[in-house]
């Protein structure tokens, strides 16, 4: 299906709730509070879903305050659901169990499973971002400042501040759009870095002076304990600042974070050049990006889930 034809869908629909994926990262929550502007301004009658509360450092985002976590399915009489940014069924911020409308999937990993009734996946977009601003257009939108923020996050998000492979032609071009709507790229830039809580960069530290080299130097391992996140009493939301500081060593090809959590264990990978972690995540259930994976493992310890995932990465580096 062409994005105009799921453009098309959209507009024959009146009420629409908008989603993404559980723990919502910068592009899935500027994703959905773009479209749900977007949306509003043709008249449509869109709101948001989200099973969690949007993270401190993404509160600055425009109308990011009704991602309280209270609304977790579809209201009565919703024509439509569209999910965004989320790969798999199990990693939809709503219960959709019992909803009996529309659901449209728009996403860019890689691994997505096709899981709506109509699917929407550009595996060359970085940002699920970059498909919106295109929907945006097409849906005759007026674009604005707060939507250009929203949009503009995601972008520095899911390509690390334009420095990832995955940032293209399209993705600067987009961004110097944005920009023209007045918006501050700097501070955007410190709402969402320069934001941490101090607990954060003890923990940073502490996970860095224990990561250990792996495989001639070329993968980086490090690992977050509940020990460690009880003896700082702090909550983790998010480790991706923490994995990708691996890829800053000379030599590295590789990075990857075990996490033990209630029930199993953790793991994200990141690769400079040539590791396909999506490869490595896909054996074990997970996946995402070529760059940029994680996996979910249930029931298992932190140095059983080692164990085995560093083999398989033995196998691909
Ligand atoms: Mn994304």
């Amino acid at each position: 299906m062409t994005l105009h034809e799921i453009a098309n869908k959209i507009l024959q629909m009146n009420k629409i709730g908008i989603t993404f994926h559980v723990s919502p990262d910068g592009d899935a929550a500027g994703s959905v509070l773009s479209l749900c502007q977007a949306l509003r301004k043709i008249g449509k009658e869109a709101y948001m879903i989200s099973k969690d509360a949007i993270s401190y450092n993404l509160s600055f985002l425009p109308f990011s305050n009704m991602l309280n976590g209270e609304c977790v399915k579809p209201k009565d009489g919703t024509d439509c659901v569209i999910i965004l940014d989320c790969g798999n069924k199990e990693r939809i911020s709503a219960e959709l169990d019992n909803f009996k409308g529309t659901v449209i999937n728009i996403d860019h990993h890689m691994s997505n499973d096709l899981y709506g009734d109509f699917n929407y996946v550009d595996v060359n977009a970085a940002a699920t971002a970059e498909i919106i601003y295109e929907l945006i257009n097409i849906l005759n939108a007026p674009m604005d400042s707060d939507i250009a923020r929203c949009l503009y996050t995601s972008l520095v998000t899911d390509t690390g501040s334009f420095r990832h492979s995955n940032a293209t032609t399209t993705t600067h071009i987009i961004a110097s759009e944005l920009l023209k709507f007045n918006i501050s790229h700097s501070d955007i830039h410190s709402n969402i870095f320069d934001n941490k809580p101090y607990e954060k960069l003890k923990l940073t530290g502490y996970v860095l002076s224990n990561t250990e080299l792996m495989f001639d130097g070329k993968l980086a391992v490090m690992e977050i304990s509940k020990d460690i996140l009880n003896k700082l009493n702090m909550i983790l939301d998010d480790s991706s600042d923490i994995i990708s500081q691996g890829l800053q060593i000379r030599g590295v090809e590789g990075s990857v974070l075990f996490r033990e959590v209630d029930g199993g264990v953790k793991v994200s990978l990141r690769s400079k050049k040539y590791l396909n972690v999506n490869k490595v995540a896909s054996v074990f259930g997970g996946g995402g990006h070529v760059r940029a994976s994680g996996i979910t493992m249930k029931d298992i310890s932190l140095e059983e889930a080692k164990k085995l995932v560093l083999n398989q990465i033995k196998e691909e580096i």
